[in-house]
C-alpha cells in the first residue's frame, strides 16, 4: 500500500491530537512514528520511560510513562491530556501474548497477565477517555486486537480467550458509543514479525521466537500494520472501517502459512 499522505485523507481544520498506548516498541512505537509523520500531535504511552525518549527525541511525540492497567496511571494520563487540550482518537495498541501451553496446562499468571493488559487495560483506557472522545463530537477508537480474536488454535487459548474478549468488547462499545458520533475500528493483525511479541510470548527463547518466522518469505512488520492504522484513521470520520483483517500473504489462514525455506 503506497504510504497514505495527509493530503488525500480527511484534512481537519486543527491538529489531530492521538494517544497511542503500547508505543515502546513493534506496532504502537510504529504506529506513533507514523502519525506524527502525519502531522499528528502524538501522545506516546508505555511502560517504559526509557524506551519513550528515543521516539520522543525523533518524532517530536509527547511520552508518558503509564501501565494502561494501573487506575492511577489510567487516571494522571487523562487528566495530562485534558490539561493538553484533550483528544480526537485513541489508539489501544498495548497488548500481548503469553506461553502456549495447552489448557490442560494452562498457567494463571499468564492467563491473568493477557487479559489484565489486553482486556482491562483496553477497557480502563476507554472508560477514562470516553467522555473527552464524546465531547469532541467527531472522535476515533482505534483497537488493535488480532486474527487471534477469530480463530481459536492449539497453545493459543489463553491468547485467543484475551483477543476474542478484546474483539467483543470492540463490538459492543461501536454499538454503544454511535450516538456520539464516536467511530469504533478494529484492526486485527496476523503473523507480524516485531522485536518482542514472539520473544514475550515464548520466555525470552530467542530461537523459539525466530521459528515462529522462519521460512516465510515476507511477514508483516510494524510499518506494514501501522500503515494500514494510519490509512483507517486518516480516512474522513464518516467512513468505518469497523474490522480490518491483515496478513501476510504467505498467511492464507492463521493454520495455513507457507514456508518456503526448510525448517531446520
Ligand atoms: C498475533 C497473531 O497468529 O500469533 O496476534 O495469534 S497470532
Amino acid at each position: 500500500m503506497p504510504p497514505v499522505e495527509s493530503s488525500t485523507a480527511s484534512r481537519p481544520s486543527t491538529v489531530r491530537r492521538a494517544v497511542v498506548t503500547g508505543a515502546s516498541s513493534g506496532i504502537g512505537l510504529a504506529t506513533a512514528t507514523r502519525l506524527r509523520q502525519a502531522g499528528w500531535d502524538v501522545v506516546a504511552v508505555a511502560r517504559r520511560a526509557d524506551r519513550l525518549d528515543g521516539l520522543a527525541a525523533q518524532t517530536g511525540a509527547v511520552p508518558f510513562a503509564a501501565d494502561v492497567t494501573n487506575d492511577d496511571d489510567v487516571e494522571r494520563l487523562r487528566a495530562f491530556v485534558a490539561e493538553r487540550g484533550g483528544l480526537d482518537t485513541l489508539v489501544n495498541i498495548a497488548g500481548g501474548a503469553r506461553g502456549v501451553d495447552r489448557v490442560g496446562s494452562a498457567q494463571n499468571d499468564d492467563w491473568e497477565w493477557m487479559f489484565d493488559v489486553n482486556v482491562l487495560g483496553t477497557m480502563k483506557m476507554l472508560r477514562a477517555f470516553l467522555p473527552a472522545l464524546r465531547a469532541h463530537g467527531a472522535g476515533t477508537v482505534l483497537n488493535l486486537t488480532s486474527t487471534a480474536a477469530l480463530v481459536p488454535y492449539e497453545g493459543g487459548a489463553g491468547y485467543n480467550a484475551a483477543k476474542f474478549g478484546q474483539h467483543a468488547l470492540t463490538g459492543a462499545l461501536r454499538l454503544e458509543e454511535v450516538e456520539h458520533n464516536v467511530r469504533v475500528i478494529e484492526v486485527l493483525p496476523g503473523l507480524v514479525q516485531t522485536e518482542e511479541f514472539s520473544l514475550n510470548r515464548l520466555g525470552g527463547d530467542r530461537q523459539a521466537a525466530d521459528k515462529v518466522y522462519a521460512g516465510v518469505a515476507e511477514p508483516l512488520t510494524a510499518d506494514d500494520v501501522a500503515e494500514v492504522v494510519a490509512y483507517s484513521l486518516l480516512l474522513p470520520h464518516h467512513i468505518n472501517l469497523d474490522q480490518v483483517v491483515i496478513r501476510p500473504v504467505a498467511q492464507a489462514a492463521n493454520h495455513k502459512l507457507i514456508r518456503t525455506q526448510p525448517q531446520e
